[in-house]
C-alpha cells in the first residue's frame, strides 16, 4: 500500500495494475522537486532525454519519439461505451468486454524489467469545485515529467480526492514496444477508465489531456450539467481596466495557442489594451451562481506546436519555453545545445541534429526541401512561465465568459467573422464547422473535413447527444448565455497566400466581437449570420490590408454556401434520429435564407 494515500479505491486499483503489468519496481510520484530531479537525471543518464544548454535554456530537456509515433492516432482511438449508439457515428467503438479482453494480454507482464510510476494529478486548480482527480500509471519517465508540467501533479491531488472517494479517472499507459500495429488509445467512459498502449507521444499518453479532460470529461459534463471543450480561454483588458473573457474552439493546430497569447497591434497597446491567457487548449465550463457561464483551464501548462512560433508570431509562447520546458521532436543546435524549428528564425543551425536524430548541415538540409523539426513537434511549458498568464489562472471559480468563438482553416467559404443569431443558431454554427486537417493527427494534411466544435476526435459520446447537451445548456443559461461567433483567419488569395495577417492582428476581430457583446456596434444581417460593416474592423496601421480587403474577407458566396448546405445535409444524415430537431430546423432556415 502506498504512503501517499489511504484511499482503498486507489490502492486496490493500483494493486490490480501492478498484478497485470508486473513491473520490477513501483514508484509513487509525490511531486517533490527532489523526486523529479532524480527522474530527470535518470532520463538523461539513459539517453531518454537530452539536457539542453543550462544558461540559455535552464531546466530544459529534449526528447525524440519514434518516427512512427509523432501525433495522435484517430484511427486507433476508441470510445468503449456499453452500447454502440452511445459512442455514435463519429467515434470508433468496441464492446468494453471485448476491448478489455483484447488488451489485457497485451498489458500482461508488459512492465517486466521496468518501473511503474503512479501519478496522482488534478485537472483544474486543487480544491476548485470544477476540478477532478486522475491517477495515471505509466512506464515512461517522459510521461511523468510532462504530467509534472501539464497538471497539478503529486500528493496534493490525493489530499483533494480524500480517503474514501471513488471519483477519480483511472489511466493505464504502457509504451510497450511502441508498435504502431498494436497501438490503442481507449476510453471507457462508463468506467472512468483510459487504457493507452504502444505509444509514447503527447495526446496519446499524457492521459490527463485529451483522453480525460476532453473524452471522459465531455461524458461526465453531459451527465453532470457542465461542458468540456477543445477551447482556449483569454481575457481582453480594455483601457478602462475592465476584462472580458472569451473562449475559442479551433481544431488542432489551427491557432488556439496563438490567439490565447496574442499581443495586440501597437495602436491597441498604446490605448491600454492587453490580452491575458487563461488557457490554450481545453476549457471546462459550468454555470456559476450568478447564472453566467464560467470557465477554468484544467491544465497547468502548454503542450504547444513549435514550428511557426517566433518572437513576432507568438512572443509569449516563445518566452514561456525559455526555462523548465520539454521539447519533443524539434531540431538541436549542437554548437550550443539549443533548439530550432521551422520559422523560429531564418538561420537553421549548421551543426544540427534533425528531429529523427540524424546529424545534418541545417541550411543545406532545409534548402533541399527537408524539415529539421517535425511539423507536429511540440514544447511542454509551465503556464507560470507565460508573461501574459492571467491573474485569474488559479481562480477556483474560473472566469465569466462573454463570447464563444468557433473557427477553422477554410481557404474559401467561411468569412473573417460572423455572429450567430442566437444560442441555438450558434450551436448550429459550431456543428457545421469544417477545417483542413493538420499534422496534429496522423493521416493526410490539408483535407477539409467536418469537425464540429473542434471536438470530432475528442467527444466521448454520441455527437447528436452532445449537440442536444449544448442546446440544453443554452436553455439553462438563457439571456446570460455567451454570444456565439465564427472566425476564419485562413482565407487565401488566388496564389494560395493568406489574405488576413492573423496573429496579433486578430485582436481587431476580437475588438468587434467584444463590442457586439456590449451592444455598442451595429452589424449587417447576412444569410449566415451577423457580419461587421467592413469599416467597423479597425485596419489602422495595417500594411496592404484596407477596408476593401476586409469587405472581400467578409463576402459570402451564396453558390459556395448552397454547396456547403448540401454537404451539411449529407453530414447530418449520419446522426439519424439522434440529430436534434433544432439542428435540422436551423439547416432548413439557412437554406431558405440562401435561396
Ligand atoms: P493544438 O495544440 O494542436 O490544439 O493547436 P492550436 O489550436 O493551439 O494551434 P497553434 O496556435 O499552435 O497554431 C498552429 C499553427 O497555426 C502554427 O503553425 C501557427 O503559426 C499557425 N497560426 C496560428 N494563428 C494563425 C493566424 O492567425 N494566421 C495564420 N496564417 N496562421 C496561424
Ligand atoms: C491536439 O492535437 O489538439 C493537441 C496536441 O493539442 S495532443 O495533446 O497531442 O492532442
Ligand atoms: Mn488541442
Amino acid at each position: 500500500m502506498s504512503t501517499l494515500t489511504k484511499n482503498p479505491n486507489v490502492n486496490k486499483w493500483v494493486d490490480e495494475m501492478i498484478a497485470l503489468c508486473k513491473p520490477d519496481k513501483v514508484v509513487w510520484i509525490d511531486g517533490s522537486k527532489a523526486q523529479l530531479d532524480e527522474l530527470r537525471n535518470e532520463a538523461i543518464a539513459t539517453g531518454e532525454m537530452i539536457k539542453l544548454n543550462e544558461e540559455k535554456l535552464p531546466g530544459c530537456l529534449y526528447h525524440r519519439t519514434l518516427p512512427n509515433d509523432v501525433a495522435r492516432v484517430e484511427d486507433r482511438t476508441f470510445i468503449c461505451s456499453r452500447k454502440k449508439e452511445d459512442a455514435g457515428p463519429t467515434n470508433n467503438w468496441c464492446d468494453p468486454k471485448e476491448m478489455y479482453a483484447k488488451l489485457t494480454p497485451m498489458y500482461d507482464g508488459v512492465m517486466k524489467g521496468r518501473t511503474m510510476y503512479v501519478i496522482p494529478y488534478s485537472m483544474g486548480p486543487i480544491g476548485s469545485p470544477l476540478a477532478k482527480v486522475g491517477v495515471e500509471v505509466t512506464d515512461s519517465i517522459y510521461v511523468v515529467l510532462n504530467m509534472a508540467i501539464m497538471t497539478r501533479m503529486g500528493a496534493d491531488a490525493f489530499k483533494n480526492l480524500g480517503d474514501v472517494s471513488d471519483d477519480f479517472v483511472r489511466g493505464l499507459h504502457s509504451k510497450a514496444d511502441v508498435d504502431p500495429e498494436k497501438r490503442y488509445i481507449v476510453q471507457f467512459p462508463e468506467d472512468n477508465t483510459i487504457w493507452s498502449i504502444n505509444s509514447a507521444y503527447g495526446g496519446n499518453v499524457l492521459l490527463g489531456k485529451k483522453c480525460f479532460a476532453l473524452r471522459i470529461a465531455s461524458y461526465q459534463g453531459k451527465n453532470e450539467g457542465w461542458m468540456a471543450e477543445h477551447m482556449l480561454i483569454l481575457g481582453i483588458e480594455k483601457p478602462n481596466g475592465e476584462i472580458k473573457y472569451v473562449t475559442a474552439a479551433f481544431p488542432s493546430a489551427c491557432g488556439k495557442t496563438n490567439l490565447a497569447m496574442l499581443i495586440p497591434p501597437e495602436g491597441y497597446t498604446k490605448r491600454g489594451y492587453k490580452v491575458w491567457t487563461v488557457g490554450d487548449d481545453i476549457a471546462w465550463l459550468k454555470p456559476g451562481e450568478d447564472g453566467r457561464l464560467y470557465a477554468i483551464n484544467p491544465e497547468n501548462g502548454f503542450f504547444g506546436v513549435a514550428p511557426g512560433t517566433n518572437e513576432k508570431s507568438n512572443y509569449n509562447a516563445l518566452a514561456s519555453t525559455r526555462k523548465n520546458t520539454i521539447f519533443t521532436n524539434v531540431a538541436i543546435n549542437n554548437d550550443d545545445m539549443t533548439v530550432w524549428w521551422e520559422k523560429l528564425d531564418k538561420n537553421p543551425p549548421v551543426n544540427a541534429t534533425e528531429w529523427k536524430g540524424e546529424k545534418v548541415n541545417g541550411p543545406e538540409y532545409v534548402a533541399a526541401g527537408n524539415k529539421l523539426a517535425h511539423p507536429n513537434s511540440r514544447f511542454t511549458a509551465p503556464a507560470e512561465n507565460c508573461p501574459c498568464i492571467s491573474p485569474e489562472f488559479n481562480n477556483p471559480n474560473g472566469v465569466p465568459i462573454s463570447a464563444i468563438i468557433f473557427g477553422g482553416r477554410r481557404a474559401k467559404t467561411a468569412p473573417l467573422v460572423y455572429q450567430s443569431f442566437n444560442w441555438q443558431h450558434g450551436t448550429f454554427v459550431g456543428s457545421i464547422m469544417a477545417s483542413e486537417t493538420t499534422a496534429a493527427a496522423t493521416g493526410a494534411v490539408g483535407v477539409v473535413r467536418r469537425d464540429p466544435m473542434a471536438m470530432l476526435p475528442f467527444c466521448g459520446y454520441h455527437m447528436g447527444d452532445y449537440w442536444a447537451h449544448w442546446l440544453e445548456m443554452g436553455k439553462i443559461l438563457g439571456d446570460k448565455a455567451p454570444k456565439i461567433f465564427n472566425v476564419n483567419w485562413f482565407r487565401t488569395d488566388d496564389n494560395g497566400d493568406f489574405i488576413w495577417p492573423g496573429y496579433g492582428d486578430n485582436m481587431r476581430v476580437l475588438d468587434w466581437i467584444i463590442d457586439r457583446c456590449e451592444g455598442t456596434v451595429d452589424a449587417v444581417e447576412t444569410p449566415i449570420g451577423y457580419e461587421p460593416k467592413p469599416e467597423d474592423i479597425n485596419v489602422e496601421g495595417l500594411d496592404g490590408v484596407t477596408t476593401e480587403t476586409v469587405a472581400d474577407l467578409l463576402s459570402v458566396d451564396r453558390e459556395l454556401w448552397k454547396e456547403e448546405a448540401k454537404g451539411i445535409e449529407e453530414f447530418y444524415k449520419k446522426f439519424g434520429d439522434k440529430l436534434p430537431k433544432e439542428m435540422s430546423d436551423e439547416l432548413k432556415a439557412l437554406e431558405a435564407r440562401l435561396a
